[in-house]
């Protein structure tokens, strides 16, 4: 066996169960993400649904017992899906679903952690949940607000993930060092020219002064943050208060 084929040397997989494939890598096919991917720095799986409905019309849903409108997908298909992704490892099951963990920069980190996940996109009005309980899967949300499915939930948490891999973000500030990692928002952000249908730029930043730009930044961010998102501030307060003992 090569070492590439060792699973402890692969790289960190996604692996996308969707009924339209066609939507993978889609945007993570470019930019950053995309770069990373042709680098090999992490690996794209995907599976469709489709192709593990057994019967003639290759049906993949069916109406919702106790009535109602829409489909659901059935769990003998979606059953047989995840049993094809597990057998290839490489990370935890995870249903995108308004029902979910919303995601967020720790759990970003979390998964990037890991060996890859297992994605399993939803249509119609989701899975049958005895599938869901039966592999045991995850929900993970990507906010509260309805998508028609769940594959551009499944591209958001994919690039989330992969720009936190080594090597992926290349000479760019370390995801460690941007304003979020500390729980803030960022602080603004200017290039040339110094003045701009005249609006100028903050003398701070033209000063030179390093350890006065680092301190204006971090004010900047505070403030933001404190004006914007109350909540991610009452975090950030505990947590500094918690550091200083
Ligand atoms: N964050 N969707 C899943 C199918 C569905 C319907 C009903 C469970 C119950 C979403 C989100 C999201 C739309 C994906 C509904 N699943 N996914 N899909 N917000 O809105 O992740």
């Amino acid at each position: 066996m090569s070492a590439r084929e060792a699973s402890q040397d692969a790289p960190w997989t996604a692996t996308v169960l969707t009924l339209f494939p066609e939507m993978f890598p889609g945007p993570l096919g470019l930019s950053l993400a995309g770069k990373a991917l042709h680098q090999g720095l992490w690996a794209l799986r995907v599976l469709d649904i489709r192709d593990f409905a057994r019967d003639k019309h290759r049906s993949v849903d069916d109406t919702p017992l106790g009535g109602g409108a829409g489909m659901v997908m059935r769990p003998d298909v979606v059953d047989a899906a995840l049993g094809a992704a597990e057998a290839e490892g490489r990370g935890p099951l995870i249903y995108l679903s308004p029902r979910g963990r919303l995601l967020d920069q720790a759990l970003a980190r979390e998964l990037a952690a890991g060996p890859g996940v297992i994605l399993l996109c939803g249509r119609y009005e989701g899975v049958d949940e005895r599938v869901l309980e039966a592999h045991g899967v995850a929900e993970v949300s990507i906010g509260d607000y309805v998508l028609s499915g769940g594959e551009p939930a499944a591209l958001v948490l994919i690039d989330a993930v992969v720009r936190l891999l080594p090597g992926v973000m290349g000479n760019e500030v370390s995801p460690a060092e941007e304003s979020f990692a500390r729980g803030l928002l960022e602080h603004p952000h200017y290039t040339r020219p110094a003045e701009w249908q005249g609006r100028t730029v903050p003398g701070v930043l033209t000063s030179g002064h390093h350890e006065r730009i680092r301190r204006w930044r971090l004010e900047q961010a505070e403030r933001i943050t404190q004006e914007r998102r109350p909540d991610l501030w009452a975090r950030y307060r505990r947590e500094q208060d918690d550091s200083e003992g």
